[in-house]
């Protein structure tokens, strides 16, 4: 599907409003700290800003708990402030796609409270089953049973995230006309998209059946890509943002190539979506128990997103529910400048938008978490208590280690723009702690140093830029089984010829050889992570974490 659209061009840039840039030093980020920093984002070479939720919520998850869908969280500003974002986000011929929560609202949400009253029939609103125990054995995905007893009303509710996150029935026709009268409220405001919350989600199966108990979101193949997803989405689609000239991104829990293509192919409701299968590649069968992963595997799943789609692909390998990659990834230690060039080399060279999360472009690494006090993540918290309440555990200690490579904290630590007291994100207390690396990794830095990570993704959005084998071009996996490169080589066939690029990754700390096809043909170097790259006679050594992308003549 090779149609040139905006948004298939685009660059997309991720802002966690907590965690970017507190203006008015209360220690939580605003949308004036945002506008402030709007220089930034657009010297990258950005196109369109994802920006996360900042309406009116309790915060028990950080926005995602939305009480009012038309108000500005008080601590983030006002609608002005938001009016303001907009106009300057436009000024600057940039686009900004709101975050769309609607598999769930705040338990403060005026429908919920009507909701428990019964008040004009808005029990419908949500799932509400009566009897002491839930009923069915489906899990939250913070932890714990995804049923709420609510002593008042004698029933209890669904949610699949936090008890205050409760799940709204879109089988009820009522539920889906209010907030597709919302999603036009803010379309008439002139955003440029939505990114979806879980929007794959919203259909759940009649009956609400068990689930399989050994899955650890225990229920997830019944409430994932339920029965009227599709149709459901279809129906979003044509009363609200395909109207105007937008983007939609939708977040797809539990999704695999075939069902996404149903979501995102040219006729399909949604332009692109985020998958999780590459976010897997870690992650043993409990969010608690680690699994080594390996290049082989890695390369295996987003090649088969690249190849077997039928629709555009999101590039991501980060965001706020993430880890940092070059922690993750790599290597945030003594090759972390190389590792933050060579994973960015990797997002910019594949077929897909790529989105780049607040920091990434710095390369900022995880934190040292040594205590569950120090956290705020719902999720980390919820899988903690949940093992310690089992008795799998005694102390968070026995599970540091995981919770310091998986927290989705480790994306929330402030935005690092110098190496001030607070790495210039707040003038106050933080509402969440500065990671102590601050001191070197941070924007100002980057800015000095003219190898720094910061000016390799300035350089790779040029290239994407000036390429369009890059955006556009087939993509075919090299060497798939060598454990520590990874090869790929990307070709378009126009009118004017047939343009060819040759991409090389060494995920290793250690010098790499290899041969490979087409390597013989490796012209001019396109971007490089290192300097002086030596010409090839079909053989390549690759320093440790080198990244190279060759024209091929
Ligand atoms: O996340 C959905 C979700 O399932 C992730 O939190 C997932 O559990 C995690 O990425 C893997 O560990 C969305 C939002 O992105 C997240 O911030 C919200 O907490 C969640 O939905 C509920 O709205």
């Amino acid at each position: 599907d090779r149609e040139r659209t905006w948004w298939k061009e685009a660059v997309v840039y991720q802002i966690y409003p907590k965690s970017f840039n507190d203006s008015d030093g209360d220690g939580v980020g605003d949308l004036q700290g945002v506008i402030d920093r709007l220089d930034h984002v657009e010297s990258l070479g950005a196109d369109v800003i994802w920006l996360n939720p900042v309406y009116e919520s309790p915060q028990a998850d950080n926005g995602y708990d939305i009480s009012d869908y038309r108000a500005i969280h008080e601590a983030y500003g006002t609608m002005d402030d938001w009016e303001e974002l907009l106009a300057e986000v436009h000024d600057r011929d940039m686009r900004l796609v709101m975050d769309l929560v609607v598999n769930h609202t705040s338990t403060d949400h005026e429908w919920f409270r009507k909701s428990r009253e019964d008040e004009d029939d808005y029990r419908g609103y949500y799932y509400w089953r009566d009897g002491e125990g839930p009923p069915n054995n489906w899990k939250s995905g913070f932890g714990g049973s995804a049923w709420e007893h609510d002593e008042e009303v004698g029933e209890q509710y669904l949610h699949l995230f936090d008890r205050t996150q409760a799940d709204l029935d879109w089988d009820n026709a009522e539920v889906r006309e209010d907030v597709y009268e919302m999603m036009n409220w803010w379309l008439e405001k002139g955003i440029d998209g939505f990114r979806m919350d879980v929007i794959n989600l919203v259909s759940k199966p009649e009956g609400l059946p068990d689930g399989d108990p050994e899955q650890d979101w225990t229920g997830i193949e019944h409430f994932a890509n339920g029965p009227n997803a599709q149709a459901y989405l279809e129906e979003m689609a044509e009363r609200t943002y395909e109207n105007y000239d937008t983007m939609t991104v939708g977040e797809c829990v539990d999704v695999d190539v075939e069902t996404a293509s149903d979501y995102v192919s040219a006729e399909g409701p949604m332009d692109m979506l985020f998958h999780f299968e590459h976010m897997f590649v870690d992650v043993g069968d409990r969010w608690l128990s680690p699994a080594e992963w390996d290049l082989p595997d890695l390369k295996a799943v987003m090649s088969h997103w690249q190849t077997e789609l039928d629709g555009w692909n999101s590039l991501y390998l980060t965001n706020h529910d993430q880890p940092r990659i070059v922690s993750r990834f790599a290597d945030d230690g003594e090759y972390r400048r190389q590792s933050g060039k060579l994973l960015a080399t990797l997002l910019f060279t594949l077929s897909g938008t790529p989105y780049v999360y607040q920091g990434q472009e710095i390369g900022m690494t995880n934190y040292p978490w040594s205590s569950l006090d120090e956290l705020d993540d719902l999720q980390s918290i919820g899988k903690v208590e949940e093992a310690m309440e089992a008795g799998e555990i005694d102390a968070f200690e026995e599970v540091q280690d995981i919770v310091r490579a998986r927290s989705r904290d480790n994306a929330r630590t402030p935005m690092q723009w110098d190496e001030s007291e607070h790495a210039g994100f707040t003038d106050g207390e933080p509402w969440l702690a500065v990671n102590p690396d601050h001191d070197e990794i941070n924007v100002a830095a980057a800015e000095r140093d003219e190898d720094s990570i910061l000016q390799y993704y300035r350089t790779l959005v040029d290239v994407r830029d000036e390429n369009d084998v890059l955006v556009y071009g087939d993509y075919q996996l090299l060497i798939p089984d060598h454990e520590e490169l990874w090869a790929y080589r990307r070709t378009l066939t126009t009118d004017e010829g047939t343009d060819e690029v040759l991409v090389v990754l060494n995920f290793d700390d250690t010098e790499t050889v290899a041969t490979l096809d087409h390597a013989e043909r490796a012209g001019e170097v396109v971007v490089a992570n290192y300097d002086e790259v030596p010409t090839t006679d079909g053989v390549l050594t690759l320093r440790p974490y080198e990244a190279r992308v060759y024209e091929l003549e």
